[in-house]
C-alpha cells in the first residue's frame, strides 16, 4: 500500500513540472514530441533523417536522453542544431525535471519544434510526462509483431507509430495483419507509419505530420 503512495506521488510531482514546461514551450509557440521506442529501434535514425530533411523548413531543437554516453546528441549535431544531451544515469526514463533543466540551456526564442528522444525502453518512459505535445514511438519490424498486446501503454499513449525496419520484413516472420489488428484494439485513433529510415523510405507522411503540426501553432499565435 505504502509503495502504491509513492509511486502516484511521484508521478502527481512530475506531472507538476510537465505543466511548467509545457506551458514554457507554449508560451514561445514550440511544437513539441515525446519520442519513445526499445532501444535500436530507429529513433535516433528516424531523427537525424528528419533534421536533414527538415532543418531548412522548420527551426528544431532535441533533447537527447540515454543512460549514459552522448552518442546520440553526436550523431544530431553534425546537423548542425540545437541538441542537448541528459544522461539518466542508470535511470530508464526521462522525466520532468531534467527535461526542465535542458530546456534552460536552448535559446527557446529561436526554436518552433523540439524533439525528446527517451530513453531506449519499450515500458517506462510512456508514464512520465515530459510537457510534450504527443508522444510519438518508434518500433523496428525486428522486435516482432506480439509486441503491441505485451507491452500496451506505449501504443495506448502514442499519436504515431513509425513502423521501422520495413526493408527487412522479408528476412523477418512478421504478421502485419494481427499486427495492425492488436494495434487498433488498444488505439483505435494511432496513425500506423510505416518507414525504412535507412533508406529514407516511406518518411515523407512523417515529415508532413510533423509540419502541419508545427503550423498549426504558427497560425495561431
Ligand atoms: N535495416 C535497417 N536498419 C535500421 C533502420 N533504422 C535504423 N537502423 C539500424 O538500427 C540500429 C539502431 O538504430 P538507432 O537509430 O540507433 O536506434 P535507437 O536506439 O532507437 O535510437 C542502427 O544500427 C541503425 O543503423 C532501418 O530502417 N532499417
Ligand atoms: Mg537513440
Amino acid at each position: 500500500m505504502a509503495k502504491i503512495k509513492v509511486v502516484s506521488d511521484v508521478l502527481q510531482a512530475n506531472d507538476v513540472l510537465a505543466d511548467c514546461n509545457q506551458r514554457l514551450l507554449r508560451e514561445k509557440n514550440i511544437w513539441s514530441i515525446n519520442f519513445m521506442g526499445s532501444p535500436g529501434a530507429g529513433k535516433t535514425t528516424v531523427l537525424e533523417k528528419t533534421v536533414k530533411e527538415l532543418r531548412n523548413t522548420l527551426d528544431i531543437g532535441v533533447i537527447e536522453g540515454d543512460i549514459y554516453t552522448a552518442k546520440d546528441a553526436e550523431r544530431i549535431e553534425k546537423y548542425d542544431i540545437p541538441v542537448i544531451q541528459i544522461n539518466t544515469d542508470g535511470g530508464c526514463h526521462l522525466d520532468a525535471n531534467m527535461v526542465q533543466k535542458a530546456l534552460e540551456d536552448f535559446d527557446l526564442n529561436l526554436l518552433n519544434l523540439m524533439v525528446i528522444e527517451n530513453v531506449g525502453n519499450l515500458v517506462c518512459p510512456s508514464d512520465f510526462a515530459l510537457g510534450e505535445e504527443a508522444k510519438v514511438m518508434a518500433m523496428s519490424i525486428t522486435e516482432g509483431a506480439d509486441k503491441p498486446l505485451k507491452y500496451p501503454s506505449m501504443f495506448r499513449n502514442s499519436e504515431v507509430l513509425l513502423l521501422n525496419k520495413m526493408d527487412l520484413l522479408p528476412a523477418c516472420d512478421f504478421d502485419m495483419d494481427a499486427f495492425e489488428e492488436d494495434v487498433y484494439s488498444i488505439n483505435p485513433g494511432i496513425e500506423i507509419i510505416k518507414v525504412s529510415a535507412i533508406k529514407e523510405e516511406g518518411l515523407e507522411e512523417w515529415y508532413q505530420w510533423l509540419i502541419a503540426k508545427v503550423e498549426e501553432v504558427q497560425e495561431c499565435a
